[in-house]
């Protein structure tokens, strides 16, 4: 059996992670790898509920607890999805992961990069993905993407140096893991785009 592979996708709202995660879904299963998608926060029956509320514009919550409601989400979809996926030797692709955390509520928000991390350590007991696919665009193209699209979430209608924020230290945990990020232009073309993503995942099936 081959290795299984964790892949997490990550960045702007609007950036074209959707867009994205079709293709990857596409060439995955030509390529005849057996995988399951999922996404954060979510994923599961409670995940779903509390990205509900997460995403609730008239819902308020702490930064600690908007913080540990991801890691909870997170934790139910390790224990019932991600793991027992990756212990069958299946793949598993996240909408989104911790270093959303470490963007989100650490860059954007401003919750200690050591708080997430206690609690990344204590959820994820080691497992990290095996490659988080950036997808980087300026804040202007991800903005003017989303206002085509729809009504914005609780986190969409922040204010622009907040998501400002949040692709710096995206960018920034891009350079302090190298080896796991991979990050992607994606304000060009579609084309041009998803000829990065099938080159990366080859390689990364090639090493499985
Ligand atoms: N969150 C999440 C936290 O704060 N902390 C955490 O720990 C976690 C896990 C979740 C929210 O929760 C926050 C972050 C998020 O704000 P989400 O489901 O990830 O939300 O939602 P979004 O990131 O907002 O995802 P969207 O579906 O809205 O945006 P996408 O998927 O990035 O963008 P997409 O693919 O829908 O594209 C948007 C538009 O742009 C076009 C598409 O056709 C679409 O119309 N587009 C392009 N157009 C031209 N050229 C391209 N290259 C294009 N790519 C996309």
């Amino acid at each position: 059996m081959s290795r299984a592979r964790f892949i997490t996708l990550e960045g702007l709202d609007g950036a074209g992670k959707t867009t994205h995660l079709a293709f990857i879904r596409d060439w995955l299963a030509a390529a005849n790898v057996d995988t399951v998608f999922t996404r954060e926060p979510g994923g599961t029956p409670l995940g779903e509920k509390l990205r509900e509320l997460l995403l609730d514009v008239d819902t308020e919550a702490t930064l600690d607890t908007e913080t540990l409601l991801m890691f909870a989400s997170r934790q139910e979809l390790l224990s019932s999805i991600i793991r027992p996926a990756l212990a069958m030797g299946r793949w598993v692709v996240s909408d989104r992961f911790t270093d959303a955390t470490f963007a989100y509520q650490g860059g954007g928000r401003g919750v200690p990069a050591k708080r997430i991390a206690q609690l990344e350590e204590w959820v994820q007991q080691g497992l990290q993905p095996d490659l988080t696919i950036l997808l980087d665009v300026p804040l202007q193209v991800s903005q003017q993407r989303l206002s085509q699209t729809r009504l914005p979430d609780r986190f969409e209608r922040e204010r622009e140096d907040f998501h400002q924020r949040v692709r710096d230290s995206y960018l920034a945990r891009a350079a302090a893991y190298p080896q796991r990020f991979f990050v992607v232009d994606a304000s060009g073309d579609l084309a041009t785009i998803q000829q990065q993503l099938a080159g990366r995942l080859a390689e990364l099936k090639a090493q499985a």
